[in-house]
């Protein structure tokens, strides 16, 4: 008998089989493009998560004296950075505010994400994946960021989640991330990098090849579908 596993996941005109059998007459070893399912990658904070957001509402409560730098301010992608420049122990307390229970899991979807995850999660020959680096206090952070997209996308998107320190060895069609440089062991990453706008990117020029995602309100599936054969 099959396992009652949900199918939920699956898009129009998709086979209607249980999750494990999903993949059944997709050659699984092939590179991205040489079938002709759309593989997208979708990075979590600073994308689907208010990362910035949460950290400085809860920075604040905790550090009420304290000077900080507004969401308008910020530049760079490390928090920690910044704010040593502030001042130098700053560092030290922002960082205590990520390492903190429940940081991750209170993080609030920035507008617009969690629709288009799961719309395109149910679209024709789609496939899309949470590709997120988990920070290296693990005490809570990666159990929580299952928990968020349990919370936020439903139990059965957990099959969908990628933890990785190293995004340039996954294999994708497109990557939407909000970090400007994701470098790692591969030169030559499978995915094309589709900047995510954040506050700490906002600022910076880009090469004329490279691609911006201003906000989920912006024409990701007009994106989705430049990369389709
Ligand atoms: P990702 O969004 O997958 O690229 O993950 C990057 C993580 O790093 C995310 O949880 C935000 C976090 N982060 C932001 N600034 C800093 C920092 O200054 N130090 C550290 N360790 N992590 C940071
Ligand atoms: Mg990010």
């Amino acid at each position: 008998m099959l396992p009652l596993t949900s199918t939920r996941l699956l898009g129009r005109g998709k086979t209607l089989l249980p999750v494990p059998f999903k993949r059944i007459g997709v050659n699984m070893s092939s590179p991205p493009g040489s079938d002709r399912r759309l593989r997208v990658l979708v990075d979590m904070d600073g994308v689907l998560a208010d990362f910035e957001g949460g950290f400085l509402k809860k920075y604040r409560a905790r550090y009420p004296e304290e000077p900080f730098v507004t969401l308008d301010d910020r530049r760079g992608f490390w928090v920690s950075t910044q704010y040593g420049r502030l001042r130098s122990d700053l560092c030290e307390k922002a960082i205590s505010i990520w390492e903190s229970k429940d940081f991750f899991l209170d993080l609030e979807p920035l507008p617009g994400g969690v629709e288009a995850v799961k719309e395109m999660a149910r679209m024709d020959e789609t496939d899309v994946f949470i590709c997120t680096s988990p920070i290296k206090h693990y005490k809570h952070c990666p159990s929580e960021k299952y928990a968020w997209v349990e919370k936020h996308l439903g139990h059965d998107f957990l099959e969908q989640v990628i933890l990785t320190r190293d995004k340039t060895l996954i294999t994708g069609d497109i990557l939407i991330d909000d970090k400007p440089d994701i470098q790692g062991v591969e030169p030559k990453p499978a995915w094309e990098h589709i900047l995510f706008t954040a506050c700490h990117n906002k600022h910076l020029s880009i090469s004329p090849s490279q691609r911006r995602l201003l906000s989920w309100s912006d024409d990701w599936r007009a994106i989705l579908d430049s990369k389709r054969q």
